[in-house]
């Protein structure tokens, strides 16, 4: 268990020198925009009932099987872990992902998920300072797509310059692949940018990509270790600044 980390007055300091005054602002999804995760496990659950599978993953199972970045990972991490005599293959994981995706994005139509409380607020003072928004992600495009247009509106990647998905690089997060790619078409540093996470296979990732973290905790991963994070913060609509 990890003890809340008191603020320290130099990653207070940073965080509220890179808000004013960083060229970009790097945003993960999942957790961070919107609490997305116990919609993508009813997804997960909705496609194994339609593929006639008799898996179900209750919020303890997904909280463990999270520790795994990408869906189609965390699949193949639990039907291997079944040790099934018929472990499921390649194409039948990328089928079953298929079915999730769609699920989803029925999911999010049907029930919605707004965005974190501050995260438009940060994102308005951003753009009216003029600096530039990305964001690096685990998840599909796709899953991205429906979960902003339902809540920025259909133009919602007029906002982001860089968007980079998951499903775009080879290595997923903790690997730093995603925010390597935003910096390099951002042509900037990781140090002239701020990474805005809420896991630490995020944190590692941008740590990684020598970007600094500020960490807004969500759902599934409060017991994370952030220790190597700029800031940790319930909810954006702590920050020092907006
Ligand atoms: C979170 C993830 C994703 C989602 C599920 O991504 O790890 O795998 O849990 O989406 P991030 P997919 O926090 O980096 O936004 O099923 O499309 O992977
Ligand atoms: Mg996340």
């Amino acid at each position: 268990m990890n003890v809340a980390l008191a603020p320290t007055s130099v990653g207070v300091g940073r965080v509220r020198s890179l808000l004013l005054r960083g060229r970009a602002l790097i945003f993960d999804v999942d957790g961070t925009l919107a609490e997305t995760e116990e919609v993508h496990r009813q997804a997960f659950n909705e496609a194994f009932a339609r593929a006639g599978m008799d898996w179900r993953w209750e919020q303890a199972v997904y909280r463990e099987l999270l520790r795994v970045a990408g869906g189609k990972e965390r699949i193949r991490a639990f039907d291997q872990a079944r040790k099934s005599p018929q472990p499921l293959s390649d194409a039948d994981i990328a089928a079953l992902h298929r079915i999730k995706t769609a699920c989803f994005a029925e999911l999010l139509e049907k029930v919605g998920c707004p965005l974190r409380p501050g995260v438009n607020a940060l994102i308005s003072a951003a753009r009216a300072r003029g600096q530039r928004l990305a964001i690096a992600t685990t998840t599909s495009r796709a899953n991205i797509d429906a979960l902003l247009s339902a809540v920025l509106g259909g133009n919602w990647s007029d906002i982001f310059e860089v968007i980079v998905a998951g499903d775009e690089v080879s290595r997923k997060k903790p690997a730093p692949d995603v925010y390597l790619e935003a910096l390099s078409r951002l042509q900037l540093s990781g140090s002239d940018c701020l990474a805005i996470e809420d896991s630490a296979n995020g944190l590692i990732a941008a740590v990684q990509a020598e970007i600094p973290v500020l960490i807004t905790r969500s759902l599934y991963f409060q017991d994370d270790d952030f220790t190597a994070a700029l800031l940790v913060l319930d909810s954006l609509t702590e920050l020092p600044v907006v």
